[in-house]
């Protein structure tokens, strides 16, 4: 039986990757470098100064540590005012349902989410309560795909990373999972997410019973 699932929070929970892209591309054209939604991919899941390295690497622009926390710091009052009225609506299908329906079967649950903002969001949309543990981008300096943002989050549930269902809608967030020893929920495009064990569009797709039953189909492979 499943006991514990860990969410990772933009994109998964709550619609907040499509702020977090207009905010990069506003800064990458501040700069003068191209931003594509393709380029958006590479920094989903990735922490707010490793994502600004990308944009840097890109346009083969150097600059001082100085520099790149004013640039991070100045994209982030960018992305911080565009959530400010985050309410309930941004909440992605089935998004709170899931959450109910594992409280209601004693699952335990924590956010694995690489976002200094994620309390905050959980707040705005109204699921703070639904949440037993919080690890999130203040937690650790390591970015996914480092498994360390999920490792926390199981020991601060007191499971073992094999009892956790890890949820993730990026590529580097379920690599981060499998190098940790959790189970793999992908919320997306299946081309995109192959790596995951299971993958649904989104969370409207799934229950707790569908979970476990998959769980415990698949315990020992
Ligand atoms: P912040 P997740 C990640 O959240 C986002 O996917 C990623 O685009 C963002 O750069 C990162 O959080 C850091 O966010 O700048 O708010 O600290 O998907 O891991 O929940
Ligand atoms: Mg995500």
């Amino acid at each position: 039986m499943i006991t514990a699932c860990i969410f990772d929070l933009d994109g998964v929970i709550v619609d907040t990757a499509k702020f977090h892209y207009l905010a990069w591309k506003r800064l990458a054209e501040h700069l003068g470098v191209e931003f594509s939604e393709e380029d958006n991919e590479h920094l989903k899941g990735v922490s707010r100064m490793q994502s600004l390295e990308y944009i840097l690497l890109k346009g083969g622009i150097q600059i001082s540590n100085e520099e790149k926390l004013r640039l991070a710091t100045l994209k982030n009052e960018w992305y911080v005012e565009s959530i400010k009225h985050i309410d309930t609506t941004e909440i992605l299908p089935g998004g709170e349902e899931l959450l109910k329906d594992l409280k209601k079967n004693q699952i335990k649950i924590s956010l694995g989410s690489a976002s200094k903002n994620a309390i905050a969001i959980l707040n705005g949309i109204g699921l703070m309560s639904y949440f037993d543990f919080i690890s999130d981008g203040n937690s650790t300096d390591k970015s996914k795909p480092d498994p360390e943002v999920f490792l926390i989050a199981a020991k601060g549930m007191g499971k073992l990373p094999e009892e956790c269902i890890v949820v993730e809608d990026s590529i580097k967030g379920i690599e981060a999972a499998k190098v940790g020893g959790f189970r793999t929920l992908g919320i997306g495009d299946a081309e995109v997410l192959s790596d995951a064990e299971y993958i649904v569009k989104d969370l409207a797709q799934v229950s707790w019973e569908e979970l476990n039953n998959w769980y415990n189909k698949t315990k020992n492979i």
